[in-house]
């Protein structure tokens, strides 16, 4: 059986996470340790060995052991075609491989500067205010790349075509982020706002957002103090 190593609160992982649910993969899971004082030490052996990014989600098939989730899906993908996760032409599919890797890098870059929102106020004053101005700066650059994907919406159900594809839990996951770290909010963003909360109603995507806010609750107290 595939098994998948991830973070309670990892974006990656659960990008894994939600693929392997939506095309009814036989998987089982290994969550590796986690604590927002300490991150991911001490590394789980298996990540070690696996991934010399020493980063989850790693998937181990057998012999196989894959890391990065954008590899994974790919993997997943041709392992199991039905439902596909990418859209039928090369043209679409390059398309959709780059919303991915807009959601895994480009509109990622900003939401890492609200990830210090989930840890205790740092006791230095003047790093405390850099991390609020750089959060502030991060707000205005989501906001703006939250018009855009609203814009490129365009109408239809899914990123990218009529089906479910990985742009789509590659998104989903990052917003995710944006809204549990307090970011801008999405109802000014009819399209995008109407897209997320479909994706949420269904049962892959809404037991991960479960769990990452049942992860929040006991291992993020700063998030609840807003
Ligand atoms: N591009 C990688 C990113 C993986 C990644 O950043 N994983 C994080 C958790 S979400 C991690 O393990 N961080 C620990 C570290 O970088 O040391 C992917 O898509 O899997």
């Amino acid at each position: 059986m595939l098994k998948l190593y991830l973070g309670p609160l990892s974006l990656f992982s659960r990008k894994v996470e939600i693929a392997l649910r939506e095309k009814g993969i036989p998987h089982e899971r290994a969550f590796v340790a986690f604590t927002q004082e300490k991150g991911y030490a001490p590394r789980h052996p298996a990540v070690l060995a696996a991934n010399p990014k020493r980063q989850v989600p790693v998937l181990v098939d057998g012999d196989l052991a894959l890391y990065d989730s954008t590899v994974i899906l790919e993997y997943l993908d041709e392992l199991y075609p039905d439902p596909p996760l990418y859209p039928a032409t090369p043209q679409e599919r390059a398309r959709c491989r780059l919303l991915e890797l807009d959601a895994d890098e480009i509109l990622f870059a900003p939401v890492r500067d609200l990830l210090f929102r989930t840890e205790l106020p740092h006791p230095d004053p003047a790093r405390r205010a850099a991390q609020v101005a750089a959060g502030m700066a991060a707000e205005a650059a989501v906001a703006a790349r939250f018009a855009a994907l609203d814009r490129g919406l365009d109408g239809r159900d899914f990123f990218c075509g009529s089906c479910l594809t990985v742009a789509d839990i590659g998104l989903f996951m990052t917003i995710l982020f944006t809204q549990r770290l307090l970011g801008p909010p999405l109802e000014p963003h009819p399209a995008l706002s109407a897209w997320y909360r479909r994706l949420l109603a269904r049962p892959a995507f809404a037991r991960v957002a479960a769990e990452i806010a049942a992860a929040d609750r006991e291992l993020s107290p700063a998030l609840a103090r807003g």
